[in-house]
């Protein structure tokens, strides 16, 4: 698909899903590059900004090939809020229950704001790729409930009850493939019943005159200007794992999985 066709489909479905941003090779090479980080540090799975400290998804988050998407869907100036590896293990039972990205983001704009999820490796409906609801986005902001503790990886156990599964489609990927979602499309996966990992890079891209609600947050320019600064910079890798700075930001992690716990 073309960037009008992208743009077209991502107007009307609120997702426009197998853009194809990397070779399967690439995607098999990035695949290998977090798995040796892994091997040293343990599971990378649900941390956030993990783009500060890791060459590999700072290279992917930062191609020309996502960010020409990016740059059709929310213009040209681009600031990179976050990136998290989502992982499932195989045989496993985690699962994202039905919900919307921006239900506790609090932007000035939400419309100048995107996620991608691309796939490490391959995506299909048994590892419980994304399923979404095309032209959930134009209906805003959906009632949440928060049901916390259940195998639901989201922090706040956050879910939609009322949702017209009927309209559901899923958004299976090949490796190398991304999705594109707004933040108001409802969406949920389920668990992954294949013997591989099911390894996604989750990321959020945001217009800079998008103000967030709230302390002061960080991000990256990754293309074009920030007329606005409302964004404090943040740091970028200086090699293929910053080790002192992965320590920092895990355990500030840690804590941060931790006060939501305690909510
Ligand atoms: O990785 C998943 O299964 C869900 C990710 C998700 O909900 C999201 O990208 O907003």
């Amino acid at each position: 698909m073309d960037l009008a066709g992208i743009t077209s489909t991502y107007e009307t479905d609120g997702v426009v899903g197998n853009v194809a941003v990397l070779s399967s090779d690439e995607a098999a090479m990035h695949r290998k590059r977090l798995e040796a980080v892994e091997a040293e540090l343990g599971s990378l799975h649900y941390i956030n900004k993990i783009h500060t400290v890791m060459a590999s998804p700072y290279e992917l988050v930062t191609s020309p090939a996502v960010l020409d998407v990016v740059e059709s869907l929310i213009g040209p100036d681009i600031l990179l809020y976050n990136s998290t590896y989502i992982i499932k293990e195989p045989h496993t039972d985690a699962y994202v229950a039905w919900h919307q990205d921006l239900t506790y983001w609090g932007l000035s704009d939400d419309d100048a704001q995107v996620s991608m999820w691309l796939a490490i490796a391959p995506a299909p409906v048994e590892s419980g790729c994304m399923v979404m609801v095309p032209g959930s986005h134009k209906a805003g902001r959906a009632e949440h409930v928060e049901r916390p503790g259940d195998g639901n990886v989201l922090l706040l156990g956050q879910q939609i009850v009322d949702v017209d599964v009927d309209l559901a489609r899923p958004c299976s990927l090949e490796a190398g493939e991304a999705s594109f979602h707004h933040g108001w499309t409802i969406h949920t996966s389920a668990p992954n019943t294949t013997d591989d990992r099911r390894i996604g890079l989750n990321v959020q891209f945001v217009a800079p005159h998008n103000r967030q609600a709230g302390e002061a947050m960080t991000a990256t320019l990754v293309r074009g200007e920030d007329r606005f600064g409302y964004y404090e910079t943040e740091r970028s890798p200086t090699s293929e794992l910053d080790q002192s700075h992965a320590e920092e930001l895990f355990s500030a992690d840690a804590k941060m999985k931790a006060s939501f716990k305690t909510k």
